[in-house]
This record gives C-alpha cells, sequence and structure tokens, in this order.
C-alpha cells in the first residue's frame, strides 16, 4: 500500500460514485482512509461544514497548509492518477468511460428512432432512455465489459 495517509474518503455503502473512486484507490494501492457519513454522523456533519452539503464522494487531502477538499469522482479519479498514477491510466469503472458510453449508445439510438417504423420507434426510445440511465446513473452495470 502507498502512503496515502493523509487522504480521507467521504463516502457511503451502495453509492456508485463512491465505488468508482475506491475502484481507482485499489487500482493504485493506495491507503486511504474511508469516512463512511451514514455510520459516523460527525463525518456527515464535517462534510457539510466544509462542503455546504452531504454529497459524496468527497476527497479530503490534509496538509501542514490545512485541508483541501475535492468533489466530483471524475475529479477525484483524475486527481488520484495524476499524483500516484506513474503514468497509469484508470480502469475502465473508475474512467468516464460508462457515462460516455450510455451517453453514445443513446444519442445513437435516438438517431436510430427517426428511421424505424412507428411500431417499434417508441422502443427504441425506451432503449435509449435505459442506456442513458445506466450509463449515468448506474455505471456498477458496466462493470463486466
Ligand atoms: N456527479 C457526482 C454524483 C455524486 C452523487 O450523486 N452522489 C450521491 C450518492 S451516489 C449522493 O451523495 N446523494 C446525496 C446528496 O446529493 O445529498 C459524482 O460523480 O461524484
Amino acid at each position: 500500500m502507498d502512503n496515502a495517509d493523509h487522504l480521507s474518503l467521504y463516502r457511503f455503502d451502495g453509492c456508485p460514485w463512491c465505488d468508482r473512486v475506491r475502484a481507482a484507490i485499489s487500482d493504485l494501492g493506495l491507503d486511504v482512509k474511508e469516512r463512511d457519513i451514514r455510520s459516523h454522523s460527525q463525518y456527515a456533519q464535517d462534510l457539510r461544514t466544509a462542503m455546504g452539503k452531504g454529497t459524496v464522494p468527497v476527497l479530503r487531502i490534509d496538509s501542514a497548509e490545512g485541508s483541501e477538499w475535492i468533489s466530483e469522482s471524475a475529479d477525484i479519479v483524475r486527481y488520484l492518477y495524476a499524483q500516484y498514477g506513474g503514468g497509469k491510466k484508470p480502469a475502465f469503472l473508475a474512467s468516464n468511460q460508462p457515462q460516455r458510453l450510455g451517453t453514445i449508445i443513446a444519442i445513437s439510438l435516438l438517431v436510430i428512432s427517426l428511421f424505424v417504423p412507428d411500431e417499434i420507434r417508441l422502443w427504441t426510445l425506451v432503449a435509449a432512455a435505459g442506456v442513458w440511465l445506466l450509463g449515468n446513473r448506474a455505471p456498477h452495470f458496466w462493470k463486466w465489459l
């Protein structure tokens, strides 16, 4: 484990965006402290005080000058790979690829829906919405790719 004991990840179980950051942490072999905001009200309070809201994941970076807080899973992953990756690229789940893929497939399906017969247009639109939701709200779905 790389020494990263000045880093804390504010998160909770079942949060897909938190797991995306954890996938990056695990891929990089970092020893980051985890702050489960649902099991410890103090962590939730610290988060709200620092960020003004309770959205996770948030990475706290402590230094002699104070604490810096980074929100947005993609920004946290980018930061971790830039600092500790040594040129390594994020794994699929830790990257932005699930969202990009979901959005690209959804847009393609929307375009296709313009050219399909009326009776299957609705299904094409439902599929577009479903794929977009899976990419943007449930990145875990893409783990098997
Ligand atoms: N775009 C954000 C999404 C973060 C997000 O939606 N987090 C959810 C949990 S998975 C959350 O904290 N919701 C509660 C809230 O916003 O107060 C990211 O990628 O980090």
